[in-house]
């Protein structure tokens, strides 16, 4: 305890000096003795314009719009990437992912992606005297080569910088479907051991190809392999039976573990990655929400996204936390309608538009691919309101670093920027510059948007997404034309030459930080 008192003391006086004296007023600065908490909620999937504080108007979002209402709305901020393990690898080692082979979506079995002794986040924050959780999906590859599901699970999350974590290892949708708490399969009976395989089939339990007639849940493309909980998942698992998830309990569980990594820390400044299912496929929802969008699946899941995030600003109010924690509520991708089980999600959009005014989805290289929700909400701190700055998710390492007063080395988060000004609202402008990944490199700056040539399909026909390729360059104006409708390229020539020069340099650099 006293130890804790201590370090408080000298984090408020460093911060004090530091970024605070610049940037808070001095009446705000008086009203905080301690450690702001961070809670980070990431959701997946979730479109620009899948909540109602983004433009939805066919379901009600009321604790996300909370969030939006008390706090600062961004409208241009960015996942690192149109998917899931690059956007999530950026945003944990402040390095963009395609400067790393092996960051693309990982399968069930993969290792972890990131090595030990990195300067990460959560690293950030626990050696600024933070305890760190994660908790919900991490698809970021764990152990080594061969992993043993049934012994010790390591190394994960807690080689690096977390204290804390409980799993879904990789996605919904993906084998094993088990939780793993800390090194260990949460209920898992050693006398039923599971083993995981992605390629050859392992034991012989019914595959949705074999037996569509066990499914509650039937797949639209891939997703046919092992039946867990009526739903055929992508790759093979035997075994871990008393261990198995219900999916319609997902939401619940991985949300009571985050409430209660709350109270257990209220005492003592906490970080938490709340990384929610939701609304990533399989969209199976707890039964109380089923039908309370009229959208179905897609549309219920976030519904229960939205209690969910209810569910965690409730635990903050009640144990007074509320001034007291920065709130950070954003997406990993952009949306997707049909990701692969019949969820009847296409035919029952309704009219309802999840990326918003954006052309593309998730996958895409257009804008909705990576612009996505992206709300801060520090009562008393940050005046409530919206801001245009260009911001990412990669720069979380570089901002909470200067928020914490830790210097970072030059090698340390190499792509992320110190945007703390702009999360607060103390400026309205952050990045100059952002690079976009999903299947070729794109490049924002100011209005300006270039996607690099590619060859490729013009569409993803299984997701019915535009995924933005073309042999052509393509230059957009996000100013005049923000659905990226008119390709200007050939006529401004010279803005072409200019960006696709500076996304070289990136690219050739190695790193983008200032
Ligand atoms: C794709 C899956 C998709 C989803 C995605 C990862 C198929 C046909 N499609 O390969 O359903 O799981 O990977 O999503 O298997 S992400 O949000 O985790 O990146
Ligand atoms: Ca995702």
């Amino acid at each position: 305890m006293k130890s804790q008192q201590i370090s408080r003391r000298t984090f408020v006086k460093s911060v004090a000096l530091t970024a605070a004296s610049a940037l808070y007023p001095s009446r705000l600065r008086a009203a905080g003795n301690a450690k702001p908490n961070i809670v980070l909620i990431y959701a997946d999937d979730l479109g620009y314009g899948d909540v109602g504080c983004y433009g939805a108007t066919n379901f009600k979002t009321p604790n996300i719009d909370r969030i939006a209402s008390e706090g600062l709305r961004f409208t241009n901020a960015h996942s690192a990437s149109a998917t899931c393990t690059p956007s999530r690898y950026a945003m944990l080692t402040g390095q963009y992912a395609w400067r790393k082979k092996g960051t693309g979506i990982l399968p069930g079995n993969a290792r972890l992606i990131i090595e030990p002794g990195r300067t990460t986040l959560p690293a950030i924050m626990k050696k600024a005297g933070y305890t760190t959780a994660v908790v919900g999906k991490w698809h970021l590859g764990l152990g080594d080569r061969n992993l043993d599901w049934n012994a010790d699970i390591k190394p994960g999350p807690l080689d690096i910088g977390f204290d804390y974590c409980f799993l879904i290892p990789a996605t919904g949708d993906r084998v094993p479907c088990v939780y793993v708490e800390n090194r260990r399969v949460v209920g898992l009976d050693p006398a039923d051991p599971i083993q995981v395989s992605f390629g050859k089939p392992v034991g012989n339990e019914p595959t949705g190809r074999e037996h569509p007639e066990l499914l509650k849940m039937h797949p639209s493309h891939g997703h046919n392999q092992t039946i867990i909980n009526g739903i055929s998942r992508i790759g093979y698992m035997s075994g871990g039976k008393s261990a198995r998830w219900v999916d319609e309990d997902m939401a619940d569980t991985i949300t009571e573990k985050s409430a209660g990594f709350i109270e257990l820390n209220k005492s003592r400044p906490f970080f938490l990655y709340f990384s929610t299912h939701d609304i990533h496929v399989p969209r199976v929802p707890h039964p109380r929400f089923a039908g309370k969008s009229g959208l179905g699946p897609r549309g219920d899941a976030i519904v229960q996204l939205d209690w969910c995030v209810g569910k965690i600003l409730d635990t903050l109010r009640r144990l007074d936390l509320t001034e007291n924690t920065m709130v950070i509520f954003t997406s990993d991708n952009g949306p997707v309608v049909n990701d692969g089980y019949k969820d009847r999600a296409v035919e029952m959009l309704d009219g309802h538009k999840p990326s918003g005014p954006l052309r593309g989805g998730k996958y895409s290289a257009f804008d909705a691919g990576t612009r996505v929700p992206f709300i801060v909400r520090w009562p008393g701190r940050i005046k409530p309101g919206t801001s245009e700055a260009l911001v990412c998710q990669i720069d979380f390492p570089a901002s909470l670093a200067a928020f914490t007063g830790l210097k970072l080395a030059r090698d340390d988060a190499p792509d992320s920027f110190n945007i703390l000004p702009a999360l607060l609202g103390r400026t309205k402008t952050a990045r100059e510059n952002l690079v976009e990944h999903a299947r070729t490199l794109s490049i924002i700056k100011g209005h300006w948007k270039f996607i690099q040539p590619r060859k490729g399909p013009k569409m993803n026909v299984n997701t019915n997404t535009e995924l933005g390729l073309d042999l052509r360059p393509q230059l957009y104006n996000l100013k005049d034309d923000l659905g990226e409708k008119r390709n200007l390229a050939a006529d401004h020539p010279e803005i072409v030459k200019e960006l696709a020069a500076l996304l070289e340099e990136i690219k050739n650099d190695g790193r983008s930080r200032p």
